[in-house]
């Protein structure tokens, strides 16, 4: 009986994750252009790279994409970081925390990332929230396109 519970759950499991991919991929096929962009590319998420110069060669970016924050959780290294949302241009270029949103904290660049859908047609400000980091350059602004055609 146990057994056979389990061969149950094992084939519900496997029933589920079929299912899950089907509808990934009818959703995918419906935005076929979306993508899942890492920000800073190999670099990932770091002091002492250029987010503006790489925003430039790795844009347009587009609504429906995905931006994917990478660096590691503290503890593996000296620098830990975080991402912000920052209101505007002004606070942006002031490295102005104080009116941003905090997106993802020190722990949630790990693993797989953060992800950040972008939703809208508007523009987006990101800034690391470490202190003197955004000034030191860990930051980047862009306007993604309304679609992908
Ligand atoms: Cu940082």
């Amino acid at each position: 009986m146990v057994l056979q519970c389990r061969t149950a759950g094992v084939a519900l499991v496997v029933v589920l994750f079929v299912l899950g991919t089907v509808l990934e991929t009818s959703q995918a096929s419906k935005t076929t252009t979306s993508r899942e962009i890492t920000v800073g590319g190999s670099e990932h998420w770091r002091l002492g790279f250029n987010y503006i110069d790489w925003v430039s060669k790795a844009g347009p970016f587009y609504v429906n994409d995905t931006l994917v924050f990478m660096y590691e959780p503290p503890g593996v290294t000296n620098f830990t970081h975080s991402v912000y949302l920052l209101k505007d241009f002004w606070t942006f270029r002031a490295c102005d925390l104080k009116t941003g949103k905090l997106l993802a904290n020190e722990s949630q660049g790990g693993g797989e990332g953060f992800k950040f859908l972008l939703k809208e047609a508007n523009p987006y400000f990101f800034a690391c929230g470490m202190p003197t980091h955004c000034s030191k350059g860990q930051k980047f602004a862009f306007w993604p396109l309304p679609f992908n055609g």
